[in-house]
């Protein structure tokens, strides 16, 4: 049995996303004026207008072609923060014809080398504190540090840390300062299937093993904008016009999403924060009027648990999508009744260039996440047997559509277990689906581990700690935090013999294979739920760990 959308399926229109996008800011009423801005600062209030916007994106364009020597099909590494430019980063190497691969700016050298080796990158664009730790990055990778570009304009004062002068993205822009006005016709690709070429490597573990890239071609990026749009504007809660909240990562598949495509299209503005601060949020808030917001179940639970949410004139914000991982029913409840907030679930995939589910407008039941979106089929899987599962009946959700990935890059192995015969990508997430459509998350098969909505990947923790002297096997499960609202990454080792403890305690010595761990990875892999010293890690015949006994323990003697 194939389960639809309830809404109609959406046309794909056949053009790379760059020129999709230029056309739709043209046809976008609240483009008309030239002056409104696609991003604020949030903190420095800078501004970028859609002009500036469309005149930097077509200049910097022609640039990496001409004077950086950019071929189409190459990879440019995105290591940035949010940034009221990273937009123009990103649209100035799709419309070049090169393919974007966006880098967690958390990440630990050792994670970013990997990212730029696995992605073949040629280019890097990064800025700030982050300068010097790409430049390394790029010698490692064996990139020339000619190719690691500043995203900020020239104007802006060279980063103290840095003992390379890098070139900038902007001086890549060729244009006289009187062509600032005329928004530059887009660059096609040539050949009639240039929008099925990639676009995006976003990294992620899929069902099993260590992150790989996602490929997503522009056909993929602009069928997901389509069909987003679509949905919003079917349940009458499309934020055209309006002001967004920009806190969500741009570099993950959610914010990169509504960030930094969707938002063009519906003709938003994006207050942008590079970092994430509660206050700061609610100030913000405050200050730009910010009517909508897409979050994550942590951000959302500290919300509304904050003392001092009163203190704030939060009463422009009537829209939370809360997305990347589930959402207690009653946090939402919560800030519905007492703020007046609306708040919906939405559930996506890096593989599925995003949304695949999303809560209606009549969506009465807080523990369903939602719909599925406008041109996706579901199945929902008997696991193990592989049958197909009716209504109210729990398995893996399958998913097919235009916004599935092309495959894992260089991998054929992984993209060919990740697909069924007749192109339904498995999500390795468990739920059914009610007689009105709705689907509900209620387990997830596959290895991953979501720590407020970042991927931690177990099989690269596991691999970390066998190097560990002390530790001759592991395995990494998660754990769920209810006070925090999101999963831990928690580790069962065994020691080695020789070593052992070497006198010292257990705590000592779990101790420091936690910080041994914080040393190498990136703030969001750190293992927050613990080291559990084990006489052995279960095992299934076949040497592949059997997680599931791990986690029935968790749950027999609690998470902590
Ligand atoms: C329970 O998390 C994402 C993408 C999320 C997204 C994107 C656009 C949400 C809303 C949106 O608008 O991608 P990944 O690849 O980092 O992680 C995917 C996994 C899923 O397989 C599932 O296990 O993250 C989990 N997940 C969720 N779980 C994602 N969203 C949800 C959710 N509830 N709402």
């Amino acid at each position: 049995m194939i389960f639809q959308s309830p809404h109609p399926p959406v046309k794909v229109p056949s053009v790379d996303l760059y020129s999709f996008i230029v056309q739709r800011i043209r046809n976008q009423a609240y483009w008309n004026d030239p002056e409104r801005p696609v991003y604020i600062d949030g903190d420095s209030g800078a501004k970028l207008t859609i002009r500036d916007f469309l005149h930097y994106t077509a200049e910097i364009a022609a640039g990496w072609q001409s004077i950086a020597g950019l071929v189409p099909g190459d990879v440019v590494a995105v290591l940035s923060p949010n940034d009221i430019y990273y937009g123009v980063a990103s649209f100035s190497v799709l419309a070049a014809g090169g393919v974007v691969s966006p880098i967690n700016p958390g990440y630990t050298q050792r994670e970013i080398v990997y990212q730029l080796q696995a992605s073949g990158a040629r280019f890097i664009v990064s800025d700030g504190e982050l300068l010097p730790i790409a430049t390394d990055a790029a010698r490692e990778a064996g990139i020339s540090v000619k190719h690691v570009y500043r995203l900020q304009p020239a104007t802006a004062p060279s980063p103290q840390s840095s003992s390379v002068a890098h070139q900038n993205l902007f001086d890549l822009c060729q244009g006289a300062p009187a062509a600032r006005t005329a928004a530059t016709a887009p660059i096609r690709h040539s050949g009639d299937e240039s929008h099925h070429a990639p676009a995006y490597l976003c990294f992620s573990s899929g069902t099993t093993g260590k992150s790989k890239g996602v490929v997503t071609t522009h056909f993929n990026m602009v069928a997901i904008v389509t069909q987003v749009d679509a949905f919003l504007r079917g349940e009458d809660y499309a934020h055209t016009g309006q002001v967004l909240a920009g806190v969500l990562p741009f570099y993950h598949i959610y914010g990169l999403n509504v960030l930094v495509h969707l938002n063009l299209v519906q003709g938003c503005t994006i207050v942008v924060a590079r970092k994430f601060d509660l206050p700061k949020f609610l100030c913000n808030i405050e200050t730009y009027r910010i009517q909508f917001a897409y979050l994550v179940p942590p951000i959302v639970l500290n919300m509304a648990r904050y003392s001092r949410l009163q203190d704030h004139d939060i009463s422009s914000l009537n829209f939370i999508m809360s997305g990347a991982a589930p959402i207690p029913a009653s946090l939402a409840r919560d800030l519905e009744t007492r703020h007046g907030i609306t708040v919906r679930d939405a559930y996506g995939l890096t593989e599925s260039s995003s949304i695949l589910l999303m809560g209606r407008r009549d969506t009465q039941d807080p523990e369903a996440i939602g719909v599925l979106m406008p041109s996706v089929e579901a199945r929902i899987v008997e696991t193990g047997t592989g049958r197909p599962l009716g209504p109210n009946q729990t398995g893996e959700l399958f998913v097919r559509g235009p916004n599935i990935m092309k495959g894992y890059l260089n991998n054929p192995e992984a993209t060919e277990a990740t697909f069924d015969s007749e192109g339904f990508l498995r999500t390795g997430d468990i739920g059914h689906v009610d007689r009105t459509g709705h689907f509900y998350i209620t387990d997830r098969l596959k290895e991953l581990i979501k720590y407020k909505g970042f991927q931690v990947a177990p099989a690269e923790l596991e691999a970390l700690l066998v190097c560990h002297p002390h530790v001759r096997d592991a395995a990494v499960i998660g754990v769920y935090n209810p006070q925090q609202a999101t999963e831990v990454p928690r580790a069962y080792v065994v020691l080695t013999e020789r070593n052992g403890r070497d006198g010292r305690t257990e705590r000592e010595v779990t101790e420091d294979i936690v910080r041994f761990v914080a040393s190498q990875v990136a703030n969001h892999k750190k293992l927050r739920g613990g080291v559990e010293i084990v006489r052995e890690i279960p095992k299934s015949t076949s040497g592949k760990i059997m997680r599931q006994v791990l986690r029935k323990r968790v749950a027999e003697v609690g998470a902590s």
